[in-house]
């Protein structure tokens, strides 16, 4: 009797333990979240859970801020997350570096909530995540721009600082949604300079660039050899705004990684 009792207790104990971890979205999810960093063959991974709360470094990444700070939060469900706040036209990005992916090609994935998008000034130009290397072109897979044509804040793929000059494509399929979280996926494909881009899952075709078909002056555009990704926030235009979004989960490999 003293046994089954002390069992009973023991589970109610479990369950209060793993009570912190558990996700809205389902056990699940919530036990893929906890495996983000077990995959094997990942080039670069950080899900946070280790890092301990407040600034936020690491030896494993770098940091890049200016009028911005990055910091190590649990969110209301227990997980560990980077929260990235900037100023005015601030950055805040954490630093993957002496990052090589074989063939230069390789797929990203990253969680990502971010509070509000700029609607000001007009066409406010933002970038999420940046990668570079030994190449002039500066390759935003995520960034995007408040249009104010449409009123709206819209994700596109840009670059900047090579022949293909500054850029956004931005897409109306694909309006940057504030204060939810989504999982991004996005491709950088070697064969044909194409950067693909999925949300929560699904694909979204609109958004591709490639070697000719891109935003930019009518030249090629050409990755360089990758050795940076950073991931945070930066807004180009001064405004009188704060920014704030949280990431978590953020994985980089020569597969697929998935939500
Ligand atoms: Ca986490």
């Amino acid at each position: 009797m003293r046994k089954r009792l002390s069992s009973a207790v023991l589970a109610v104990l479990l369950s209060v333990v793993a009570l912190p971890v558990a996700d809205a979205a389902g056990p699940d999810q919530a036990d893929r979240r906890l495996k983000t960093c077990a995959r094997a063959g990942l080039l670069f991974c950080e899900d946070f859970q280790h890092v301990p709360t407040g600034a936020g470094t690491s030896l494993k990444w770098g940091v890049d801020t200016r009028n911005g700070s990055l910091e190590v939060e649990r969110d209301r469900r227990g997980q560990k997350v980077l929260h990235v706040r900037a100023e005015g036209n601030g950055r805040a990005f954490l630093k993957v570096d002496d990052f090589a992916a074989p063939g230069n090609s390789f797929y990203g994935r990253v969680r990502v909530r971010v509070e509000a998008f700029p609607d000001a000034p007009d066409w406010a130009h933002y970038t999420l995540i940046e990668a570079t290397g030994d190449g002039p072109e500066v390759v935003r897979p995520l960034g995007g721009q408040y249009v104010p044509t449409l009123d709206k804040a819209l994700w596109g793929v840009g670059a900047d600082g090579g022949p293909t000059g500054d850029w956004t494509n931005w897409r109306e399929s694909a309006p940057s949604k504030a204060d939810v979280w989504q999982c991004v996926e996005w491709r950088m494909d070697a064969s044909d300079n194409r950067i693909t881009l999925w949300f929560d899952g699904v694909p979204n075709p609109d958004l591709t660039v490639s070697t000719r078909e891109h935003g930019g002056n009518q030249v090629d555009f050409l990755f360089p050899k990758f050795d940076t990704v950073k991931l945070g926030w930066q807004l180009y235009q001064p405004n009188e705004g704060s920014y704030d979004l949280w990431l978590d989960d953020i994985a980089l490999g020569s597969e697929r990684i998935g939500c």
